[in-house]
């Protein structure tokens, strides 16, 4: 009654509840730039760059800034209440008969807070439980209106907003991100004529080659069902028993033995839409399409031994990258790269563009660049955005279209479907993070938990109580099917060129650098040998000699069994294959752009070390974008030799030495001797070398290498690029050695005996 006396609004607070003084809103006065506008290339790239050097999302590239606003909510300085909005008076105590007595059922403040909780997680994703999101924008460079019309890619400089969503496929929700898997990499781009969801993977290729197989393969890799084991791994007889009866997996299975199952960083991952697309222009022609994404900063993996120790030390450990890489402002990015090709040209090739178990190789037909994805804001709640998020691979766009993939169509199925089961309804498309920025009219009404309020009597179609509206948009600005060709016998069963199951596996493999292919063998044994049913893996081995027979036998005698005869081949005739050797299927040819920026390298100190050199490297390394970190044998102050106080933020306790890109050694006799004396010292230098990192060894620090058993030269004879040694007269060069060093990411020569 006040506030209305007062001339206020009844509810004066409620802008604030959701947001409206959220500091990331234009100041008054000046007006978000709107979606549609298409700015130019150059006064966008200004405003670009201006956005890096505030480290904040800028309006206008993300959805978030306006759209999500009105359900962000602040609670700073604001009082606790009900669901209900009752102002809440004691939140500690449940309501009592008597300090001492029963509580009673009346309290409806205890009932709401217990019943809202027991509710509060709903089920977990089949498959890809496990992710970690982040809205950015996609921008198109030049514009491909001859290919098609899609919003996003026909007019140069367009910027439309996107939330994209990275996981591991068979862990659980809580699960590690380190395990060996593929990884989906699902961008979500609000574009002006509704939502594009491409839903892809971080391998070009698939385990089958027909959605038919798909439940079956996910319950092969799952944990067991009758004592749930193991978790996150496929290295299990369930999951090798059903490959190796499926040897239209080989191909896939090269991706996931390889390197590529063990990201070094979300950011350092490339991403495929693995099936062919149809693209369409306004005239209604369509060409075939692959779509390929490549991080700037390269495609680097981990180590297999260095995987399972982070496993353990941090299984937060690519979620905890990509919120800290872009709460820096170092904001990850990757370029939009398509493979064209029409329908003659596929036609000719040697296997089938519709099977999502072969790829097309980029020296058949390269790519073309068409755009930049940049994530640049994380999100406010895990919850409510990247739990909540539902892609879906039937969200196209005018402009996009489908093939006769098999194993694509079932995912244009299955994808809605499984989220009503999950976010408890048809209504899903209206949560704030799947809520398109274009409008949406449509006669589809109720359903659990419906948000929008339709006005109105007519919910039907044609109406003439509601003016005829909403209207159809016609064959002009619809969505209109490509219209191909059918007409066939209804069969069960597939054409003639999905029955070459090996010549792209042996493409991959043999495409490979000898370290590269050595992993490959290693992943093998390694998960075969945790088979307890010797006849699976001698099946996986008979399989592997159609694809590579060195291969095989390099399994095999891992296995410590002899080469079982080949797996008889659903083809009798060998494939002639247009590309036999690939070199950009090797991940030495994705350095990225040769940076260090966000490699995170540690500075061992403890009391005593020359603290002026490690200040400088750190400055050095901060300098070219790299992160220098002090790591002690305890957190907290050091004196250096010079007698100033260095921090160590971290402890080679909390944070094991496998956990860094590099490490840097000091010099300093007491402080040599202290680390020398420390327990973890030899491990955290051992690690980094048998990882294949760069060390640095400065001054007397050359006894802890020494100590740690770390070889003077390579196997091979030569020096160890990565290891190098400093002086006090060699120091400026020794950093930029060590910055040239850190950019190779990994030394692999070690390896090689
Ligand atoms: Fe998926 N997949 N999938 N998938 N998929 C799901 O949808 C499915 C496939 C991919 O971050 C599910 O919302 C079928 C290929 C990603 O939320 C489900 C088939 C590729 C994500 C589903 C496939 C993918 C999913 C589970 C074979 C790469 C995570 C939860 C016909 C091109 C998206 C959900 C996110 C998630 C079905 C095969 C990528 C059950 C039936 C091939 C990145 O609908």
């Amino acid at each position: 009654a006040q506030a209305l006396a007062a001339g206020m609004p009844f509810n004066a607070n409620k802008p604030l509840e959701h947001g409206m003084d959220n500091a990331l809103r234009p100041p008054a006065g000046q007006t978000v730039q709107p979606l549609s506008s298409a700015a130019t290339a150059s006064t966008l790239s200004e405003e670009i760059n201006s956005e890096k050097a505030g480290g904040m999302a800028m309006p206008g590239l993300n959805a978030t800034i306006e759209s999500l606003d009105r359900v962000r909510v602040d609670s700073g300085g604001q009082r606790l209440t009900t669901n209900q909005g009752v102002p809440i008076a004691d939140n500690q105590n449940s309501l009592k008969a008597g300090l001492r007595g029963p509580a009673l059922l009346e309290d409806f403040i205890l009932r709401e807070k217990i019943t809202h909780f027991d509710h509060e997680r709903i089920p977990e994703r089949i498959v890809h439980a496990r992710g970690s999101g982040a809205h950015g924008y996609f921008e198109c460079y030049e514009g491909i209106p001859q290919f098609t019309k899609a919003a996003p890619l026909r007019e140069g400089g367009k910027i439309t907003p996107v939330f994209v969503r990275f996981s591991t496929v068979a862990g659980e929700r809580g699960s590690k991100d380190t395990a060996r898997d593929v990884r989906g990499f699902a961008v979500k781009f609000y574009t002006d004529e509704g939502n594009w969801d491409l839903v892809g993977n971080n391998m070009p290729v698939f385990f089958i080659q027909d959605a038919m197989k798909f439940p079956d393969l996910v319950h092969a890799v799952k944990p067991e069902p009758h004592h749930q084991m193991p978790q996150a791994a496929s290295a299990h007889d369930t999951f090798w028993d059903f490959v190796s009866l499926m040897p239209e997996s080989t191909h896939m299975l090269m991706w996931h033995m390889s390197d590529r199952a063990i990201p070094r960083s979300y950011r350092m991952m490339q991403g495929f839409g693995v099936h062919t697309f149809r693209l369409v222009n306004e005239a209604g022609d369509s060409v075939f399409c692959k779509f390929h994404w490549s991080p700037v900063l390269g495609t680097h993996s981990l180590m297999w031994d260095e995987a399972v120790k982070i496993s353990g030390a941090d299984p937060d450990f690519h979620r905890r990258d990509l919120w800290e890489a872009i709460e820096a402002g170092e904001f990850p990015e990757w370029e939009l790269g398509l493979q064209i090709f029409t329908e003659e040209e596929a036609e000719a090739f040697s296997f089938d563009v519709l099977d999502a178990t072969k790829i097309v190789p980029e020296e058949l037909v390269p790519l073309t660049p068409v755009g930049r994805l940049v994530l640049n804001r994380n999100p406010d709640n895990f919850f409510a955005e990247t739990e909540q998020v539902a892609f879906c691979a039937a969200h196209v766009v005018p402009g996009i279209d489908f093939t006769n993939d098999p194993l694509l169509a079932g995912r244009i199925h299955s994808y809605v479907d499984t989220q009503i089961t999950r976010l408890g309804g048809p209504n899903f498309h209206e949560l704030p993070i799947n809520a398109p920025m274009a409008q949406v009219h449509n006669n589809q009404r109720d359903g659990m938990h419906r948000q929008a309020i339709h006005r109105g009597r007519a919910a039907y179609e044609p109406n003439s109580l509601g003016g005829g509206c909403p209207f159809q948009a016609g064959a002009s600005a619809g969505f209109m099917t490509f219209p191909q060709r059918a007409e066939q016998d209804k069969v069960r069963g597939k054409p003639e060129k999905f029955a070459d199951h090996y010549t792209q596996a042996t493409l991959f493999f043999e495409s490979q650098t000898p370290t590269e292919q050595a992993h490959i063998a290693a992943a093998f044994r390694f998960e075969l040998s945790k088979c307890t049913v010797p006849a699976v893996r001698e099946r996986m081995v008979a399989s592997l000699v159609n694809a590579s027979p060195l291969l095989a036998q390099q399994v095999a005698d891992g296995l410590g069994i002899p080469v079982p005869p080949a797996l008889p081949r659903a083809l009798a005739q060998p494939v002639n294959p247009e590309v036999t050797h690939s070199h950009a299927l090797s991940l030495t040819a994705r350095p990225g752009d040769g940076s260090v920026r966000t490699r995170k390298v540690a500075l061992l100190v403890a009391d005593g070390v020359q603290g002026e050199q490690i200040a400088a490297i750190q400055a050095a390394l901060l300098a070219e974008g790299a992160v220098g970190r002090l790591v002690g044998p305890r957190i907290g102050p050091f004196r250096t030799a010079e007698g100033e106080t260095m921090e160590a933020d971290a402890s080679m306790e909390n944070e094991p030495g496998f956990l860094f890109d590099a490490l840097v050694l000091p010099d300093g006799a007491e402080g040599v001797e202290l680390l020398s004396a420390h327990a973890y010292t030899e491990q955290f230098i051992k690690d980094q070398y048998q990882h294949g990192k760069t060390i640095l060894a400065l001054g007397a620090s050359a006894t802890l290498l020494a100590e740690a058993k770390i070889p003077e030269t390579l196997p091979s004879g030569d020096a160890d690029p990565g290891v190098l040694r400093g002086t006090a007269e060699n120091f400026e060069s020794t950093i930029e050695a060590f910055v040239a060093a850190l950019a190779r990411h990994r030394h692999p020569a070690r390896e090689i005996g």
